[in-house]
């Protein structure tokens, strides 16, 4: 019995005083990936508060400008309720009737999200982006490809903590 618990006891000293192998580190990787995954429904807070400009990005064409807006300054992981304002670059004009896909991209990782954005016209220019889902921290392109009376491009991006 004492031989064993000794034993034991040796074994253990051992290997905390070994480097964090790596496989332990992986682990400790994985883990804190999945974290991130599910700490959706724990961070209600990201998507209530006023309104907040975060990025405001030109059109590939030049057509117009985006300005993009958070119910938060800070972005960390989370599924965000992001709002787009798009305005006429030539006039100032708010640009309604344009119907979009978004693609929320990570350049550095090459890879988007589960999740597609819905998006929801709000008049003056406004657009509501659900489902905005930026599991990760990093950087974020916002991948935008509009139509209306022609195809147009903006990308603007967003740091993730
Ligand atoms: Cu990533």
């Amino acid at each position: 019995m004492d031989r064993t618990s000794v034993t034991t006891g040796m074994r253990y000293q051992g290997d905390m005083g070994q480097p964090l192998p790596a496989w332990l580190a992986a682990i400790v990787l994985a883990a804190s990936v999945c974290a991130g995954c599910t700490d959706d429904e724990a961070l209600p807070d990201l998507n209530s508060g006023p309104l907040v400009q975060v990025q405001q990005s030109t059109s590939a064409s030049g057509a117009y400008v985006v300005v993009v807006f958070a119910h938060t300054s800070k972005l960390t992981r989370g599924d965000y309720i992001l709002q787009y304002v798009f305005t006429n670059t030539t006039d100032g004009s708010p640009v309604d009737g344009l119907t979009m896909t978004i693609v929320p991209w990570m350049p550095a990782m090459g890879h988007g999200t589960p999740i597609v954005p819905m998006i929801t016209p709000l008049g003056g220019g406004a657009y509501e982006l659900d489902d905005v889902d930026l599991f990760m921290a990093g950087l974020w392109q916002l991948r935008t490809t509009t139509t209306a009376m022609e195809s147009d491009q903006v990308e603007p991006a967003l740091q993730v903590e």
